[in-house]
Parts: C-alpha cells; sequence; structure tokens
C-alpha cells in the first residue's frame, strides 16, 4: 500500500517536472532597489481613528508594584463608551509604551482599529529595567528556577502580576483578560502564557522567540547572526542607569555597507573594544557562550508550555527573517503538551510582524493577490479575542489558517502540516539538475572554493541591517558566484504544492575543521514572467528566495558538544529548512544552492577548529569544499508533497 502511494506521488512528480530544459544562462543583477509601498499602518491606524480615540478613550498613567516591591510603568485608556463590563487587553513591551504626554494616544490601541471600535480595557506596560519602569532589564530573561519564593520575580511573575493589578485597580472591566504582542512583546505573551493568572482568557503570541540559540534572533543552529545581534543591541541593550523616556537612535555605521562594516571588524569579540566599549553586556555574554550551554537552555521557553489551558492564536509570518522558528515551535510545542487546548496557528507570507503592518498585498516584488494582513486581523484575530473575552461572534477555531503562496489562496486546515502529503526527495544530480526520479549513479561530486576573505552576501543590496526582504530576494546575484553550488529542475509541468518542513541531507567534506553549510530552496520563474508592479527586478528568471537554513558545521551532532570536522572526510549534514506552504506554478523551475557563507546575515566561519568569535585574522583560511551525490552518498532537499 505505503510502496503504492509512494510510487503514485513520484510519477506525479516526474510528470511535474518534464524533460530537462536548459537555461538562458543567469544575469546577475546588482543593487536591488526594493520599492516596498506598505510602510503606512496597515492596522487601521491613521489619523481619524487618532482623533476617534482621543474623543472616546480616557488615559491614565499608573505605576503598578510587583511582587518585589518594583514598580512598572503603565499606562491604561479605558472606553468612554462602554455601557457593558469589558475585556482587558494586555501589552507588555521593552519598546516603550509612548506616548507619554497626557493627550498624546497611542494609535492604534489594540492589534487593529476595530479593537478600538469594539470596546477594551488597554494596558499597555514597560517591562521591567525599560523607559518609565524601574528595575534591571535583561534580554529574555529566563525563568525563575522553582519552587519560587514569594518575592522572586521573572517576566511570567511580572505578567501575573500586572493582571492582578489591572483586575483590582481598572474599572469596567468583565474579569477576562487578552494578551497579544509581536516579537519581543510576543515573548512577553508567550511568558504570561506560563503559569497564568486564572483571567487570561486568550492569549495570541505572534513572532515569538523560542529558542536563541537554534533558530531566532541570535542563532540560527549555532551560527550567529552578527549584523542583527549588533544592530538590535545597540539600540535596545545598553546599560542604563535610571529610568528615562528616551528611545536611543539607531547606530551609525559611517558606511552603507554592511558587508564591509563587518568584514573590517573582524570576529565578533572585536565589536565591544571597537564599538560598545562595555556598554552592551549582553554582547560580551553571547561571545562567551558559543555553545548550547546552560545559558541558552534557560531562555528555551518550550519546555515551560505546559498547563496551558486558554485558547491561543499563534501568528508566523513565512518571510519572517527574525522569529519564525519560534511561532513554530511554540505551536507545535503547545500542541505537544496541551492535548485539547485551543490552539491555532495562522501564518501568512509576511515579513516579520508583516500582519500588522503590511498594507499592500505584496513582499518586495512578489505579489500574493490578497490583502494578507486584512484578511487575518478581520478573520482571525478579531474574531478570535471578541469570542474568547466577550463571547461575541461565532468563531469556530482553525486549527491552521495558513496562506499557500505561490498560488496566492488562504486555506484551513485540521492539522500542520496537512494531513495528505508524501514526502517526496528531491536529489541534487549531475550537471547542476534536480532529480525526484532517483538519486543517480553513485560518485558524483562538485566542489567549490569557500574563501571567508570573500564571503558570499546574503542580499545583493547594500545596507547596514538585515532588513526583510531578502528572504524572497532574487538570487540570481548569488548564482552567478563560483562559490555557490547551483542545481536546477527543468520547467514543472504541473504546479506542485509543498507543505510543512523543508529538509535537507546533504554529504560534504572539507579542507578545514570546521565550515558552515547553507542550503537554500528557490522557486525559478519562467523567462516570459510578466514583471511586478512593486520593484525594477525583471521577472523573466526570477529566482525567488524561498527557504534557507545554516549548519555550523562544528554543532551538525550536538549544539552542547561541538565536533570538529575531519579532512577529507564525507560527513552528512542535516539541515532543517522550516515549514513553507507553497506551489511552485507550472512553468516554473525548482532550484537548489549549497555554499558556505552568507554574510553578514552569520559571521564568517574561520573554517577552522578554534574559538570563532575570537579568531584573529590569520585564522580564517580558505576551504576547498565538496557536496557528494549520488546514490551512494544521496544529497537530497526533501518535501512534503500534497498529493
Ligand atoms: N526580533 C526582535 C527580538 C525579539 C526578542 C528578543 C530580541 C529581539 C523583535 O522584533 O522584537
Amino acid at each position: 500500500m505505503f510502496d503504492f502511494e509512494r510510487k503514485r506521488v513520484g510519477i506525479a512528480l516526474l510528470a511535474a517536472l518534464g524533460a530537462w530544459g536548459c537555461g538562458d544562462g543567469d544575469r546577475a543583477v546588482g543593487t536591488v532597489e526594493f520599492t516596498e509601498r506598505s510602510r503606512e499602518a496597515a492596522n487601521g491606524g491613521d489619523a481619524a481613528h487618532l482623533e476617534w480615540l482621543r474623543a472616546n478613550y480616557d488615559k491614565s498613567e499608573h505605576m503598578v508594584p510587583m511582587r518585589d516591591g518594583t514598580e512598572l510603568y503603565s499606562i491604561v485608556y479605558t472606553p468612554r463608551f462602554a455601557t457593558d463590563p469589558v475585556p482587558v487587553m494586555l501589552f507588555r513591551t521593552p519598546y516603550s509604551i509612548a506616548p507619554y504626554e497626557p493627550g498624546e494616544y497611542r494609535n492604534p490601541l489594540g492589534p487593529s482599529a476595530e479593537f478600538d471600535r469594539a470596546g477594551y480595557v488597554f494596558v499597555f506596560q514597560d517591562v521591567r529595567g525599560k523607559f518609565r519602569s524601574q528595575g534591571d532589564f535583561e534580554v529574555i530573561r529566563p525563568l525563575a528556577t522553582k519552587p519560587k519564593g514569594p518575592t522572586t520575580v521573572d517576566e511570567s511573575t511580572d505578567n501575573y502580576d500586572a493582571i492582578e493589578w489591572a483586575l483590582a485597580n481598572v474599572e469596567g472591566h468583565n474579569d477576562k483578560v487578552g494578551q497579544w504582542g509581536i516579537s519581543y512583546p510576543g515573548w512577553q505573551t508567550v511568558m504570561g502564557m506560563v503559569d497564568a493568572h486564572p483571567a487570561l482568557a486568550a492569549s495570541s503570541p505572534q513572532a515569538s522567540p523560542s529558542d536563541m540559540f537554534i533558530g531566532d534572533d541570535w542563532h540560527h543552529n549555532g551560527a550567529f547572526r552578527v549584523m542583527y545581534a549588533f544592530s538590535w543591541l545597540a539600540r535596545n541593550a545598553r546599560r542604563r542607569d535610571a529610568p528615562t523616556d528616551v528611545r536611543p537612535g539607531g547606530f551609525d555605521y559611517g558606511t552603507n555597507s554592511g558587508y564591509a562594516f563587518f568584514l573590517e571588524a573582524g570576529s565578533a569579540a572585536n565589536i565591544d573594544a571597537l564599538y560598545f566599549h562595555g556598554d552592551v553586556p549582553a554582547w560580551n555574554d553571547f561571545i562567551e557562550h558559543d555553545t548550547y550551554d546552560e545559558y541558552w537552555q534557560r531562555q528555551n521557553a518550550l519546555p515551560h508550555l505546559r498547563k496551558i489551558d486558554h485558547p491561543i492564536l499563534n501568528v508566523a509570518g513565512w518571510f519572517d527573517t527574525e522569529d519564525f522558528y519560534g511561532p513554530m515551535s511554540i505551536y507545535r510545542a503547545i500542541e505537544a503538551g496541551n492535548p485539547g487546548t485551543e490552539n491555532t496557528l495562522a501564518a501568512g507570507p509576511w515579513l516579520h510582524g508583516g500582519w500588522s503592518r503590511m498594507l499592500g498585498d505584496h513582499l518586495g516584488c512578489i505579489e500574493f493577490a490578497d490583502r494578507t494582513s486584512v484578511t487575518f486581523q478581520r478573520d482571525v484575530q478579531l474574531p478570535f479575542f471578541e469570542h474568547h473575552l466577550r463571547g461575541a461572534g461565532d468563531w469556530t477555531a482553525p486549527e491552521a489558517f495558513v496562506f499557500e503562496t505561490g498560488t496566492n489562496v488562504w486555506r484551513t486546515h485540521d492539522r500542520w502540516p496537512p494531513a495528505n502529503i508524501e514526502q517526496a526527495p528531491l536529489y541534487l544530480a549531475g550537471n547542476g539538475a534536480l532529480s525526484f526520479a532517483s538519486a543517480g549513479p553513485p560518485g558524483g561530486s562538485d566542489s567549490y572554493t569557500s574563501d571567508p576573505d570573500d564571503p558570499v552576501p546574503f542580499s545583493a543590496e547594500e545596507r547596514t541591517t538585515l532588513g526583510h526582504l531578502w528572504k524572497v530576494e532574487d538570487q540570481r546575484f548569488a548564482s552567478a558566484r563560483p562559490d555557490v553550488l547551483v542545481y536546477q529542475s527543468p520547467p514543472l509541468r504541473e504546479d506542485l504544492t509543498i507543505a510543512g518542513p523543508i529538509l535537507a541531507d546533504i554529504f560534504v567534506s572539507t579542507t578545514g575543521t570546521d565550515s558552515d553549510w547553507i542550503v537554500k530552496v528557490i522557486d525559478v520563474y519562467p523567462d516570459d514572467a510578466p514583471d511586478s508592479p512593486f520593484c525594477d527586478v525583471p521577472m523573466g528568471g526570477y529566482q525567488m528566495h524561498l527557504a534557507g537554513e545554516i549548519m555550523r558545521g562544528r554543532f551538525r551532532n550536538s549544539l552542547e558538544h561541538p565536533e570538529a570536522m575531519v579532512p577529507g572526510e564525507v560527513t552528512p549534514i542535516h539541515i532543517d529548512l522550516r515549514d513553507r506552504y507553497h506551489t511552485f506554478k507550472a512553468g516554473h523551475r525548482i532550484m537548489v544552492h549549497v555554499q558556505s557563507s552568507w554574510f553578514p546575515a552569520y559571521d564568517r566561519n574561520t573554517q577552522q577548529f578554534v574559538d570563532t568569535y575570537r579568531a584573529t585574522p590569520d585564522q580564517y583560511i580558505t576551504a576547498e569544499q565538496t557536496v557528494y551525490r549520488g546514490a551512494d552518498h544521496p544529497s537530497r532537499v526533501t518535501f512534503g508533497v500534497v498529493r
């Protein structure tokens, strides 16, 4: 039965692939000017709404005591128009709950303006150690070990105490509390779910990180995300002497080229001496903890997601460059550890937080044919909270509300990934080909030289910060490089839909003793694809980055116990490229890249088994890299193909 099913899918895949076609030759595209139209607020927070808020909500400020006596600055907005008790919505952030001036209002107050009009009490709080709150800030403060004493605090107890205070001190509420937040505030929402206050009746953690060593902001599989860590910590994690209203500006790089800036800085430890001068303690902590040790393990939220008995709406963006592993793993951990709890996954074609700030129907050059943030806000986010906090509306929780890119349709499923998928390996083959049919004859290999002095850029754009659009960026600039292996299918005869995790298994060797291994999956548009109204990149032959991940060689077997690679030894590398829901349309091709740097999104590997963070310039060495393929070493990318 199983064999029959496999064969059937295999035949369908071969039919989709059709005959091998010959590419035109890839054009390298230089600097990409993305015309991102989506900057304006997409959640209804326009000028007219601000006027309406001023007329309809009261604003009050409070110092709210936590159980250890530390006071956290909070702003409460209450609706003047409410006739019945209304729910409370809590939002806690390290990014400031400004505006602080009495007559100035946040806009919108809720996750979208519809919440404001529906009428909620909104409680905003500067987290411990940030802006007007007292105390010390710790980046992703680990949960305190149990049993906790009466004055032991962490972000879970601060969430609890904030809710307790609101219920006792704010008038006109209905005893039900909801919490939401994107990214760091999303992580705060997760902390609120741990040992939750009994009044917490609905939580929506959105793009929350879950593990900073495995797959979120600071590292992926142990590879350091130097560019993002630098910009975030420079702005958000400096020492402070006292509470303040001042929002620090961005770092002045003195150049437009992050590539040049980080190349010149050298290894990560130099950054403190060059730029931070002891002012950013977390940076030095990161350097100190270069394996998945207790420092990182204690920050991992996933083991704590037990005994969650209130409804959860998890939100993830397929093209989120900061926190995509987080929301997917949080959804899965809640699913596994809390059977029976309403636990919904909403995933759309968004950059980080795009569901609240992408007005348009596109990301970079790529169109999605739906104003996806509006759909999500209207059909999912608002009904979820309205139902659970006010008993209003006819929300029936879907297990998964997910956007299929390529065909550009929303779908609901009763599980994620959907049940009707079959695992299908796509093998790296000779002459830069890809094959669903077989791994091919044994003994094949392809090689390239990886030079840390000339690392592969992560983007063709010249920029100092990580940005977002590289997650769907045209990869022609990378295909043109000699240090990127390119494998490509013929044009597909039929649409091919994939869902769930994309898994790469490659067999490699290096002449060094450590190396990074990056695998990317790319959707190649036909040569006659019409141009996009959203960017000036020619869409004929566009190579859309669909998914990609990195494995630092030393962590291939264990993140806790790194191991050198053995020069010349064929070594299997497994990389989870994470979930996608995508249709490669008929006429498109599938492309796979293998490369050994992705700079400066990720710091450079010295290609030796030395202390990467403290490496001296002479320790960065060139390595000859080989990727093996064929029946003896079937390097492949495995998709969940939708039947
Ligand atoms: N991705 C950001 C972040 C989350 C958690 C910790 C540090 C950074 C954010 O957008 O908030």
